[in-house]
């Protein structure tokens, strides 16, 4: 994403500039929440954001994407909680083993391989912001001036 430097005047701009960044750099992102630690799960394949299946997307899996954004824990809505995605539903009957660092290792049918429309598509909620995250947006902040 290009964002021209006199639009980086804006603390707000700083802001969406450093958290692109990070979904950038985690390849996971949550979409339409109302606030940073909860939306639609979305992944990053081959240079493309698109959506989760709910299907058997359990506490574990959840973990590892919450963990994978800087958070400890989280909690999975089934359904299109924060509205259905566009374009590819990427992952479906997930199947972490909890101990993977990358939502995308974990098993799954295969990309874009899937029984499932968007209105299927996973929303996750995170919780406990880690200290690590805090410093880890600092820091992006910061380059991003
Ligand atoms: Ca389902
Ligand atoms: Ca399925």
């Amino acid at each position: 994403m290009q964002i021209a430097v006199d639009e980086l005047t804006s603390e707000r701009h700083r802001r969406l500039y450093a958290a692109v960044a990070r979904d950038q750099k985690h390849g996971v992102r949550l979409v339409n929440g109302n606030s940073n630690n909860e939306g639609r799960l979305e992944v990053l394949h081959n240079g493309t954001w698109g959506s989760v299946c709910d299907d058997s997307f359990t506490n574990i899996d959840v973990k590892v994407v919450c963990r994978q954004l800087g958070y400890t824990n989280g909690a999975a809505l089934a359904r299109a909680p924060f509205g259905q995605g566009m374009g590819t539903v990427w992952m479906d009957d997930v199947a972490c083993n909890g101990t993977e660092t990358r939502i995308q290792d974990c098993w799954h049918n295969g990309w874009g391989v899937h029984d499932c429309s968007h209105s299927e598509d996973v929303g996750i909620r995170c919780s406990d912001y880690s200290e690590a995250l805090q410093q880890e947006i600092t820091a992006l902040k910061v380059s991003s001036l």
